[in-house]
């Protein structure tokens, strides 16, 4: 049997022969210590890249931006971020343990209307909470993989410098956004605070996420990371792959790019599906399923009875993402399996033809 073409998720991939060599390689010693020799090269070489004063390593994108949060803000604090952002529906509202709260504003396309944002922000006052940081995340994971441009980015700058509002950008997939738009990833981070972004995703790095800022925000970071238990130890051994993931998969996204086109472009006519081709930006391919009598669940598991495997965002919405693992073939094979099992479903515009 074929194994599943698996669009689940970028963070399926697995990590390349080149990783492993590496990871069998790597010098390391104690990362508590800051002693790692690997390590300290990771953040030293993604800070450069992202033009930030200082990088610590993070097991994971979640306690990336947990740590951003809680560093930023005190307890009573609320966050100013999109309602679809990552952090206020995946990360099981880790800034609680925080005291945090949220304020989501409506999410447009992946970058909030900024005078929702600025109408959010709460002048000091005894009585409400104190706003303590303004989240955007690009790209836009539940929008569809959508980017916010440098224009966006220095619009958002702006106004938190205005305010006197830290900025964090959840960049998880900050390198397909740069990639897209043909900007340096720098460009996208100039107005931020901070920054976070993931090795683990696209760039097929087993593990691993960046928070990157000015070395003030970083120490006290690395302090956060240590509370919630992100202190390790010879982790080189996962920064060595993040490097190999920076020196050789990078420019290879624009390939995951122009696959999830592709099949954005081969879905987009099937009945029982809706899908915004403008959406479709980076390397996922975000759409509803529309077929009232059929649940998506039961929808997604006839997929998967023919060896393609997709998944949701919520309710009717789904998605598709490609990643280092899919090829051209897979996409359409993927495609025809679309059309094979909506074809079944005697959608109203696939049945009879008027006479
Ligand atoms: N996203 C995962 C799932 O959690 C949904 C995925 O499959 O897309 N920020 C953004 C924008 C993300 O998409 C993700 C992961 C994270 C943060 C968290 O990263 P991890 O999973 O490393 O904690």
């Amino acid at each position: 049997m074929q194994p599943p073409i698996d669009l689940r998720s970028d963070t399926v991939t697995h990590p390349t022969e080149r990783m492993r060599d590496a990871i069998r390689r790597a010098e390391v010693g104690d990362d508590v210590y800051g002693e790692d020799p690997t390590v300290n090269r990771l953040q030293e070489l993604a800070a450069g890249l992202l033009g930030k004063e200082v990088g610590l390593f993070m097991p994971t994108g979640t306690m990336s931006n947990l740590v951003a949060l809680l560093t930023h803000c005190q307890r009573g604090d609320e966050v100013i971020l999109g309602d679809e952002a990552h952090i206020l529906h995946s990360e099981v509202s880790g800034y609680t343990l925080g005291g945090l709260s949220a304020r989501p504003v409506p999410n447009g396309r992946g970058f909030p209307d900024l005078q929702a944002v600025e109408a959010a922000i709460r002048p000091p006052s005894l009585y409400g909470p104190r706003t303590g940081l303004l989240c955007l995340e690009n790209t836009h994971n539940r929008c569809g993989g959508t980017v916010v441009s440098p224009q966006q980015m220095a619009a958002a700058g702006a106004l938190a410098r205005r305010s006197n509002l830290p900025l964090h950008v959840d960049g998880a997939r900050i390198f397909n956004a740069a990639l897209a738009q043909g900007v340096p990833a720098a460009d996208l981070a100039r107005d931020a605070t901070s920054i976070s972004f993931c090795f683990s995703k696209g760039l097929s790095a087993p593990a691993g996420s960046i928070l990157l800022g000015d070395r003030a925000f970083i120490e006290r970071a690395r302090r956060t990371r240590r509370m919630v238990g992100g202190g390790m130890r010879q982790v080189g051994v996962l920064a060595a792959a993040a490097l190999v993931a920076l020196a050789e998969m990078v420019d290879r996204l624009a390939e995951d790019h122009a696959h999830a086109r592709l099949l954005a472009e081969r879905l987009a006519p099937l009945p029982g599906l809706e899908l915004d081709l403008d959406t479709v930006q980076t390397n996922i391919v975000a759409f509803r399923f529309t077929v009232a009598n059929l649940s998506p669940e039961a929808f997604m598991a006839r997929l998967r009875e023919r060896g393609v495997l997709i998944s949701a965002h919520a309710g009717r919405r789904l998605r598709a993402v490609t990643h280092h693992g899919i090829e051209r073939a897979h996409v359409l094979r993927a495609a025809e399996v679309f059309e094979a099992v909506l074809g079944e479903l005697a959608l109203p515009s696939a049945a009879a033809p008027l006479r």
